[in-house]
């Protein structure tokens, strides 16, 4: 199969589940803003949506949606530790995660990566609109080592990039004593690791 991703973008959460259940993938880059790929082609041909992530599996089919994508690797690998299965409750509670990051965070930090966005509605709206968010899942982190628990699931993968982008939008991370412990827990995990020196970033942002 093969990952097509942009340094340091949502695509990260995908090669961090990738390596945790250890999965040999190809890599290949995409830039946006020209919507072409490292071997120079037309990233719409790929994915007709233009975002990354996108998974070519080994028959053919294109799958999109980091959400869906990350539910993909961990059902059909059977990796019941990061998605537990249909039949089992706690599987609703990673989804539900899943989905408040990708549907809050996620899309609530797109905005900041646009240059169109005044500054003014950035710092009146989404900031501080990010910032409660981030401030909800500090309290639920008080007392808990990962957001399910003592467990590491998807959407871990997924939060941490999000809390990296935090860093890269310079958000005081002092502000949340328990989600900044999480996030530097999180960067000693050996599958973090080996994706931030895959994608060539040495540490992360924050
Ligand atoms: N709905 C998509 C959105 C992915 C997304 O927003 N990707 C960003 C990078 S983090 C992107 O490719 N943005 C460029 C674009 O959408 O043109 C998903 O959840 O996978």
């Amino acid at each position: 199969m093969k990952l097509e991703y942009t340094k340091g973008a949502c695509s990260l959460a995908t090669r961090i589940i990738i390596n945790e259940i250890g999965l040999p993938c190809e890599y290949e880059s995409v830039d946006l803003a020209n919507k072409k790929t490292q071997n120079g082609q037309n990233y719409f041909n790929i994915n007709p949506k233009g975002a990354v992530p996108a998974l070519t599996l080994d028959n053919g089919e294109v799958l999109t949606e980091n959400a869906v994508i990350m539910q993909y690797l961990a059902d059909s690998t059977n990796a019941v530790k990061l998605l537990p299965p249909q039949g089992d409750f706690m599987r609703y509670r990673v989804l539900e995660w899943l989905n408040y990051v990708a549907t809050e965070l996620h899309k609530g930090f797109s905005p900041m990566f646009n240059p169109h966005m005044p500054q003014d509605v950035k710092d009146h709206v989404i900031i501080p609109m990010l910032k409660a968010k981030l401030s909800f899942i500090n309290i639920h982190l008080e007392n808990h080592r990962y957001l399910l628990g003592d467990e590491f699931t998807l959407p871990d993968a997924y939060l941490f990039v999000m809390i990296s982008w935090a860093g890269y939008f310079k958000f005081n991370m002092n502000e949340w004593e328990y989600l900044s412990r999480y996030y530097t827990e999180l960067q000693k995990r050996k599958s973090v690791q080996q994706s931030l020196t895959e994608e060539g970033l040495s540490k992360a942002a924050v």
